[in-house]
């Protein structure tokens, strides 16, 4: 990626820097559910929202939402923005929710994704899928091996296509081998899942998901950002994994960058100048 652009996202954007906020340096994690509680729903819904985790990093929160524009509006795909710390920091800040389902030894999976659903353009959030399907993604005795935290960046709305799930307990196929679809008795069993920006969403991933049809009536594009986290008694679902203590070096998060551009363009429209962009990033900084 040209220098001149990475530069350029570090001196306009240097809350979302470590070395130029001073703020990210502190760690106070507000939780408004206990660990008893958050067990609790991810046995039986295989998901649950932690209200206001993030609610010290508003400032960050919008500037990032900025730098996503920004990103969007020079063509660029707005999951560059994980080349600066904020996302890293942020889901640093939550291990204690993931280790807590997942063990201490957890770690970050190499899948990460930014969404900007624009209502204007008539655009929607992924179609229907699990993240892991059939029982890749559960222990024999039925605990999950793997998560995806996905985080409001600003408030997500049915209107600006907030995330849907159909609850594990609703989930005829839920952790079954071979079925493919829904599996629910009615579509009242459908759940919306509006939060906004100070919130998190953690799920299972073999929870059934999508990101809504957002409507022209909607005020805001939806703008959201997630990782996947995986326990580290097992293989790697995906590599490299990465350590959830450490910020990753500049370079492997432009690799990566690279990586998830054409990794997920089974999701969504990838035109001949991101693939090559794309395969730029890897190759320039791999290894
Ligand atoms: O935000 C979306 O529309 C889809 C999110 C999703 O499927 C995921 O993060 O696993
Ligand atoms: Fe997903």
């Amino acid at each position: 990626m040209s220098d001149i652009l990475l530069r350029k996202i570090r001196s306009q954007y240097e809350s979302l820097f470590v070395e130029t906020n001073a703020r990210l340096r502190t760690s106070e994690n507000p939780r408004s559910q206990t660990p008893a509680t958050r067990a609790r729903r991810m046995l039986v819904d295989g998901y649950f929202e932690e209200r206001g985790a993030l609610q010290n990093w508003g400032p960050e929160l919008a500037d990032f939402a900025r730098l996503v524009h920004d990103l969007h509006s020079a063509g660029i795909s707005p999951v560059v923005s994980y080349y600066t710390d904020f996302p890293w920091f942020i889901f640093q800040s939550l291990g204690d929710i993931f280790s807590e389902i997942l063990g201490e030894e957890y770690q970050h999976l190499p899948d990460f994704w930014v969404w900007r659903i624009d209502p204007a353009r008539g655009e929607a959030g992924w179609k229907p899928h699990r993240d892991k399907g059939g029982s890749l993604g559960l222990f024999p005795d039925g605990r999950p091996k793997s998560l995806t935290c996905w985080i409001p960046v600003n408030d997500a709305t049915p209107q600006n296509g907030c995330m849907y799930v159909v609850p594990k307990q609703h989930d005829k196929y839920y952790g079954v081998d071979g079925v493919d679809g829904l599996g629910i008795s009615g579509l009242s069993s459908i759940r919306a899942l509006p939060v906004d920006s100070g919130d998190v969403l953690v799920w299972d991933q073999t929870v059934l998901h999508w990101g809504a049809q957002s409507s022209e009536f909607a005020s805001h594009p939806r703008i959201s950002m997630a990782l996947e986290v995986q326990s580290g008694k097992i293989p790697a679902f995906d590599e490299p994994l990465l350590n959830p203590r450490e910020l990753p070096p500049e370079s492997l998060r432009l690799s990566l960058i690279g990586k998830q551009i054409l990794q997920y363009q089974h999701m969504y429209p990838l035109s001949d100048e991101s693939r090559v962009f794309a395969k730029t990033l890897v190759e320039q900084y791999d290894g």
